[in-house]
């Protein structure tokens, strides 16, 4: 048979991998069409909301629903005792620490859930709010975790022995009431060896700000108990719908066969979905108890104020180097503030995340690293905001060390890092932290980074605007910032990583249609990512059959396999091998199936792009679409009819993601104002699946990372308060405030995955907040600036200009 269309034309009909094939969800999206938890609408369903604590630390002593109860529409007020003869007053957090439901004797955040009103609407619900009594007697106040670790006050008394002595943790001994663990890594003793004895050391201490991940869409879920079937159904914004129904059975009893979690639409997770929240637990119960589905949707500020902060990390360094700037040890303690408990969304041994990665993209012999987890009177969570856990936070330590210790050694930070780089045949890298970086090609990105942007020039014209400063010429300063990263994710090998047991696979499941056409199910969930477009390509390349017939599926833990779920840039390191796997064995047997229609044997066909041929003779062939047809109308001796394949993949090692930024900025030292004149971003995340998505990928995460380096805070005054707890003082950029970003790439692929691919939606933010931190610094860095902390707004860009004299 004669072929009307050319190989190529076959490839780009199948709009496989590498292709920037538009969007298939943004029909919706843009239409106004998708479906998000709120729009889930059930017949007679209520609504529930929370009564918080206006207070930081008190204890309660009499809560009175009286008058609530009487409020038209208000049905029934929960409060702890309601939930303590069902065992769910308390529930566990991932962390390994347990969380109160509903305050239980004692507030430790303002905004933490006391009661939970549940009403015909959400109006009526408010005003139940307003209606219920609470007897607050205050208690003193802890917000610093220094302080926290040396006071009298003992935050969590449920941790203490009838002594008031620590009881062990979920990580091992602790040393005061209020500490939470000590987690290491690395070898400490040589470590300080090699400090005590180098050429040159630097110290800094920085502070890594308290931030919010703040998706456009809240948190929230719809629980709807069918007491007739014994079904309940949770519909919610969860980046982890397998582990939540997973979690729902345990605490409840409820049997997981009985217990339907559907993710719907999801408006962006960013780390914030991915705990399980009082909400959650409330409208479950409130569910069964009234036997109407009850909705809980939070505002913007229940949002901001009590679900899912991230970072609060006050970190320590010092780096060691030799005279030519070849580093020789590094040093890290972490004092990691986690809030009235710990609520932190980690793989279970790691208790830290992976800030073990604190050595970035360096050949550092020695390093040791310590973090002391510590409670305090802030709202819980510690979650991964556009980060694989922590590494935001070891990358930001580890590109400010840099060039800490470029300003010690009077060099070049570029040239300081090109000298320590991990070297291309290093890898698989062992890093003296303990990870091993998969592959990497450092030289080689950074030498086209600093070309692209023309390093040198930049470096000249910095120092004429110096020179012109101080003439007295200009009032601007230019900042270069530079930033090389390596990410870590693809959590994670069973081996090191679970979630409460449960090991962090994933999978995923194809079932092809008699005419060729397809569904996969994953165990992951997009929130705006674009799964749907990608997945369908990665299996339009291994089984070859267009993306545009391929449905892909997320989210429903009724249908799809189990997964653990999107965040920490797993999907496509995890669950996109799983696809990848699952697809080969579709091939396989489709493979025995063409051969047996070409009547020749299975080793004399071979796959073609969406073709079996026979080898040696090109116009023999069964495409893909005929072979689906056949495993579904013919009886094939010794194969079963059907086309369908799972796989639960169960990754080798993480994916180690890198990238190099360069960001220049001019500052106008008399209003503190940054105006950022160029971004350019250079990711290589191995194989490419859609470069377009890519791009959008990195315009995201470059934008979440100026709002954290520039603005955006979730601060607190001594009394508790939270003072950021609208979107008046919690920094969101806009259009306004963001600049023209350019992308650039190279492909190292992954050594270890299917099709080399590694994760890129958390690397932009990740490289990018030390960025454009570090251009800040960097324009001050001649008059003797060497840190400063971020979040560097206005103000305390101003503040940086006067302290050094430059206002006089
Ligand atoms: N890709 C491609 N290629 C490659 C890679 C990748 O293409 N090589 C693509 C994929 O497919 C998808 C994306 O891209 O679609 C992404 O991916 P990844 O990296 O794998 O990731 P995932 O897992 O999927 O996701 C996750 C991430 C995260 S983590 C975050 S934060 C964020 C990011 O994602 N989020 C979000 N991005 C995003 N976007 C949107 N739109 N939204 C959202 O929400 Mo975490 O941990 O949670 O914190």
């Amino acid at each position: 048979m004669k072929d009307e269309i050319t190989r190529d034309e076959r490839i780009d009909n199948l709009k496989g991998m590498g292709c920037s094939r538009k969007r298939v969800e943004d029909a919706r999206f843009t239409q106004g069409k998708g479906n998000y938890v709120d729009d889930v609408k059930l017949d007679g369903m209520l609504f529930g909301d929370f009564v918080r604590s206006p207070y930081a630390h008190a204890r309660i002593t009499n809560i009175d629903s009286a008058a609530a109860l009487e409020v038209p529409g208000v049905l029934a007020v929960l409060t702890a005792k309601d939930l303590e003869p069902l065992g769910l007053h308390w529930m566990p957090t991932l962390a390994g620490d347990k969380q109160m439901v509903l305050a239980d004797g004692k507030v430790l955040f303002q905004g933490q859930e006391v009661a939970f009103v549940v009403a015909e609407d959400r109006y009526a619900a408010a005003d139940g709010i307003e209606a219920v009594e609470v007897d607050y007697e205050e208690l003193p106040v802890i917000v610093d975790p220094f302080e926290s670790l040396k006071s009298d006050v003992i935050l969590r008394e449920d941790t203490v022995d009838e002594n008031g002595r620590p009881t062990d943790g979920a990580h091992g001994p602790r040393n005061h009431p209020n500490h939470i663990f000590t987690w290491e890594a690395g070898d400490k003793a040589p470590t300080e060896e090699v400090l005590a004895n180098a050429e040159i050391v630097a110290e800094e201490s920085m502070y890594y700000h308290r931030t919010h991940p703040c998706p456009l869409e809240t948190c929230g879920c719809v629980a709807s108990m069918d007491k007739v079937n014994g079904k309940l159904t949770l519909w919610g914004t969860f980046q982890a719908p397998h582990a939540i129904r997973t979690i729902v059975s345990l605490i409840s009893g409820i049997e997981e066969h009985n217990i339907r979690v559907i993710s719907p639409d999801i408006g962006g997770g960013f780390g914030n979905k991915v705990g399980a929240y009082p909400g959650y637990v409330c409208s479950v119960v409130a569910s069964i108890v009234t036997g109407k589905p009850v909705k809980w949707i939070e505002d913007r500020m229940d949002n901001l104020m009590t679900t899912a902060f991230a970072r609060d990390y006050w970190m320590k360094g010092k780096i060691s180097a030799t005279k030519e700037g070849k580093i020789t040890g590094l040093h890290c303690h972490v004092t990691a503030d986690h809030g009235g408990f710990d609520a932190c969304a980690d793989p279970t041994k790691f208790p830290a995340g992976f800030m073990n990665i604190c050595t970035g993209s360096y050949d550092i012999p020695t390093a040791y690293l310590a973090v002391d987890g510590v409670y305090t009177n802030k709202a819980p969570g510690g979650v991964s905001y556009r980060c694989s856990f922590r590494v935001t936070e070891a990358v930001y330590f580890i590109e400010r060390m840099i060039e800490v210790l470029a300003i010690k050694l009077n060099m070049d930070a570029a040239e300081l890092r090109r000298i320590n780089f991990i070297k291309k045949e290093q890898f698989p890298y062992k890093a003296a932290l303990g990870w091993e970086y998969d592959s990497g090609d450092y030289h080689t990105a950074w030498d086209k980074a600093l070309k692209t942007v023309d390093y040198e020039g930049l470096r000249a014209e910095q120092a004429q605007r110096v020179e012109d400063f101080k003439a007295g010429k200009t009032r601007k300063l230019m900042g270069i910032g530079l930033s090389f990263f390596t990410e870590i994710v693809g959590a994670g090998p069973v081996k090191n990583c679970d979630i409460l047991g449960l090991g962090m696979f994933d999978s995923c499941e194809i079932r092809i249609h008699p005419t060729g056409s397809a569904i996969a199910r994953l165990g992951t969930i997009s929130q705006g990512q674009g799964h749907a477009t990608t997945f369908a390509q990665i299996l339009a390349s291994e089984i070859g059959l267009p993306a545009d017939s391929i449905t892909i599926e997320e989210g429903d833990t009724d249908t799809a396999p189990y997964g653990l779920g999107t965040y920490g840039s797993r999907s496509t390191p995890v669950a996109g091998a799983a696809t990848a796997m699952a697809g080969r064995k579709i091939r396989a047997k489709a493979q025995m199936i063409a051969a047996y229609l070409l009547e020749v044997h299975d080793n004399d066909v071979e796959f073609d792009v969406d073709r079996f041929v026979v080898k040696g003779a090109p116009e023999r062939f069964k495409t893909m679409k005929e072979v689906a047809f056949a495993a579904y109308n013919q009886a094939i001796p010794g194969i079963e009819p059907g086309l369908e394949a799972v796989s639960y993949y169960d990754p080798p090692n993480m994916t180690y993601p890198f990238g190099a930024y360069v960001c220049v900025m001019d500052i106008d030292v008399d209003t503190g104002v940054p105006d950022i004149r160029r971004f350019y971003a250079l990711d290589d995340c191995g194989t490419r699946i859609n470069p377009m998505i890519i791009e959008g990928q990195v315009h995201g995460g470059l934008t979440e990372a100026l709002a954290v380096a520039l603005g955006q805070e979730i601060a607190y005054d001594d009394m508790g308060n939270c003072k950021t707890g609208t979107l008046m003082d919690f920094f969101l950029p806009t259009a306004w405030e963001v600049p023209n970003y350019e992308t650039d790439y190279t492909v190292t692929p992954s050594p270890h995955h299917p099709i080399g691919a590694k994760g890129v939606g958390e690397s932009p933010h990740v490289g990018g907040v030390p960025c454009f931190s570090n251009a800040v610094q960097d324009a001050f860095r001649a008059f003797g600036n060497t840190h400063t902390n971020m979040p560097h707004d206005h103000w305390r860009i101003w503040k940086t200009a006067n302290e050094l004299g430059l206002h006089d």
